[in-house]
């Protein structure tokens, strides 16, 4: 597929997409979502990907939001496309074998927040402002706000952002959990690139298993989410990565992995 609106660049095993509508603040259209989702399907398929980064483009906006001109006059049943088209893009980044870190170069608002929310770091530059301002137009979060930043930050705080629709800064996204990270904007997006290449060279079958453990083991009772870390667990134990892992610490020199 050819893009429009965003980048795509793979070095070093890291894929970096950029979303790049930068008039629009990178609101998020249905032409921007088909796009996503294409780019999560090759991030999922090609083996020399490791690693993703998601950004916006220019340095005021992550994602604005969905995009308000495409929504205004839509039906609730367009409006229920658009929002599964969304939930099920965001859902691959959530669920992609390969780390996803969102790099938050500005406003990370709405449809914004929430694809953010989608990836499994969060690192915000200093300008950066979060809010589900859905409410403010007459809307609720619809690709996975109420959720997600639930999860995140806890119902009472999910509850004030969304009800009242305000917005925080990066400051205040950091101490609440909602970022993992802040960086002046000039020092995200070589950050960014700084982990995804670290986490490119890590076992990849153990990043997978890692993440496939968290994602579908937090909400399973404790029983069976402990059940699930140990399939996951045991499993690595079939890979020449964990055998080298072992191997080279036990020899004291660094290990070299395959990726097997
Ligand atoms: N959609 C469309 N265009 C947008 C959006 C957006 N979400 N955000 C900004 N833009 C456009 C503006 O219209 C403007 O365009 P133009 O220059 O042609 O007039 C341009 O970007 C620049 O924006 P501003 O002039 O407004 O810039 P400011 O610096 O004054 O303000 C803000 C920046 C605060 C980010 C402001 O633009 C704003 O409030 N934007 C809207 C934020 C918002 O409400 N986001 C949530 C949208 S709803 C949503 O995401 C729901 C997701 C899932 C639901 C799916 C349901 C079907």
């Amino acid at each position: 597929m050819e893009y429009k609106h965003i980048l795509f660049e793979v070095a070093d095993g890291v894929a970096t997409i950029t979303i790049n509508r930068p008039k629009a603040l990178n609101a998020l259209n249905s032409e921007v979502i088909g796009e996503l989702k294409d780019a999560a399907a090759r991030c999922k398929t090609d083996e020399a990907i490791k690693a993703v980064i998601l950004t916006g483009a220019g340095e005021k906006s992550f994602v604005a939001g969905a995009d308000i001109s495409q929504m205004a006059e839509l039906r609730p049943q367009q409006a229920m496309e658009f929002m599964e088209a969304g939930i099920e893009t965001f859902r691959m980044y959530e669920v992609l074998p390969k780390p996803v870190i969102a790099a938050v170069n500005g406003f990370a608002l709405g449809g914004g927040v929430e694809l953010a929310m989608s990836c499994d770091i969060r690192l915000a530059s200093e300008n950066a402002r979060f809010g589900q301002p859905e409410i403010l137009i007459g809307l609720i979060p619809g690709w996975g706000g109420t959720q997600r930043l639930a999860r995140l930050v806890g119902m009472g705080r999910a509850k004030e952002y969304i009800l009242a629709g305000g917005q925080i800064d990066a400051r205040r996204a950091y101490e609440i959990g909602l970022v993992n990270q802040v960086y002046p904007l000039d020092q995200l997006l070589p950050e960014a690139k700084k982990l995804a290449a670290k986490m490119a060279n890590l076992p990849g079958f153990a990043l997978k298993m890692a993440k496939h453990a968290i994602n579908y083991g937090y909400d399973l009772a404790l029983d069976n989410a402990m059940r699930l870390e140990t399939e996951c667990c045991s499993q690595c134990f079939s890979t020449d990565d964990q055998k080298e892992g072992m191997k080279a610490f036990l020899e004291k020199r660094k290990p070299v992995f395959k990726g097997k």
